[in-house]
């Protein structure tokens, strides 16, 4: 295992120190300057092309400028892993139309023991392949909720649960790339940038979109994947390759990457210290950093929805947690009165989630239902998330509206 915790905090000290190269502390001052009444928060220009290539049809998806949500009730009865053509999309700006033929990867950096290397699709094909079932989720994934349940103030898109998929990922390890090219003992950090557009915010280019990781996460599950699902990988989702970062939050599984450094000391970029940290009172005034997700479930429909009253109703959801498989899950049709153990069904693979389904036959009337589930290291989700000024990582029991008429 690697200590996500001890890793975060000591590049914060690095950090705040401003032993920082690639984005210091100095840099996110004059953004903040320049960002003024603009807030922190992301919120790019609509590109005039459609930023997401792939139809994007109401009964399937929200959409929210460069990004699109998956509405829940389009997972009801599909199968474990969340197909393409539903598969949520976060794009900071655009997705990029590349050519698999034309593309590298280079691979660079101080903490190389050769020279920069530039490896092909096919390069990456020859090296032996492994496919894994993982967990991509937004870290801001329920943000909206902090607002609607919890009435605070957040910035950032305003996400309901639709921001996370599970799918299965093919590619070559990233350990296999690294150690094949040859990694020096004092290497620190790895650091993927995309080759989408620059991040633009508050007039400020911020560069590509990258995010450093320690080597020895690098070197465990990490995966440089060019197949999602049996499919090459569609353009929304990282073609010809992106990363996959088991546990971690979204922003760690860069898409379309086009170059990856080995540094042999801390690196940084606004995605690891202006964004994806937890800022607000409870909070050091630098923000605290987080790599890994929280504990989650949804239920598999639309808020709202209408049931005939009088008849029985297969309620189905699914839950999961970074911290390991889920134990148990309970519900409750009476917001919160009484809870019942729900059903689980098929099967669960690490580190992603648990399907459940419970029947219920409701009398006419207004409902909220809840689902609230626990991992096998008994994390639990509370009754309210931890405040935080961006909305990241909500993890409270989300409460349902519907009717039964
Ligand atoms: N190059 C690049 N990689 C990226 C992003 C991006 O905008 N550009 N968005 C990140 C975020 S915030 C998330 S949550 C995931 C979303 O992956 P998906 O769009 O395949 O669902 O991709 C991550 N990788
Ligand atoms: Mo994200």
């Amino acid at each position: 295992m690697i200590d996500e915790v001890a890793y975060d905090e000591e590049r914060l000290r690095d950090w705040t120190a401003g032993r920082a190269r690639g984005f210091s502390r100095r840099s996110l001052l004059a953004l903040v300057a320049a960002a003024g009444a603009a807030g922190l928060a992301p919120s790019p220009a609509h590109a005039a092309d459609s930023p997401i290539v792939k139809p994007l049809p109401p009964e399937l998806f929200k959409v929210f400028g460069t990004n699109a949500e998956t509405r829940w009730s389009a997972l009801k009865d599909q199968g474990y892993f969340v197909p393409i053509d539903r598969f949520f999309v976060r794009n900071h700006t655009s997705t990029p139309r590349l050519d698999a033929s034309a593309w590298n990867l280079e691979i660079s950096g101080a903490g190389l023991r050769g020279d920069t290397v530039h490896l092909t699709l096919a390069d990456l094909r020859r090296l032996p392949a492994e496919t894994h079932a993982v967990t991509v989720e937004c870290a801001g994934n329920g943000r909206s909720y902090y607002s609607s349940q919890q009435g605070q103030t957040v910035s950032g898109t305003a996400w309901g649960l639709g921001a996370v998929g599970v799918a299965r990922w093919r590619g070559v390890r990233l350990s296999t790339v690294l150690r094949r090219v040859g990694v020096r003992r004092d290497a620190v950090d790895v650091q993927a940038s995309g080759l989408d557009p620059n991040y633009v915010t508050g007039g400020v280019d911020l560069g590509p979109v990258r995010r450093p990781m320690p080597l020895a996460k690098a070197l465990d599950d990490v995966l440089l994947a060019y197949e999602m699902n049996g499919e090459p990988l569609p353009p929304d989702h990282g073609h010809p390759v992106r990363l996959i970062v088991p546990h971690w939050i979204g922003i760690a599984s860069i898409k379309w990457v086009g170059r990856i450094e080995v540094s042999t000391e801390p690196l940084f970029s606004p995605w690891n210290t202006q964004f994806y940290r937890l800022f607000g009172p409870e909070f050091p005034a630098d923000g605290l950093p987080f790599d890994k997700q929280v504990i989650k479930s949804a239920f598999e429909l639309d808020p709202g929805t209408t049931f005939t009253a009088g008849k029985r109703v297969r309620l189905t959801g699914r839950s999961w947690s970074a911290g390991g498989p889920i134990r148990k899950v309970e519900v409750s049709t009476d917001g919160g009165a009484t809870w019942r153990h729900a059903r689980f069904t098929g099967p669960s693979w690490a580190g992603t989630w648990q399907r459940w389904e419970l029947d219920w036959r409701p009398g006419s009337g207004a409902y909220e239902l809840l689902a609230r589930a626990t991992d096998v290291h008994g994390r639990t989700q509370p009754e309210v998330a931890r405040y935080n000024t961006l909305g990241y990582l909500f993890d409270a029991v989300v409460r349902v509206p519907v009717t039964a008429a």
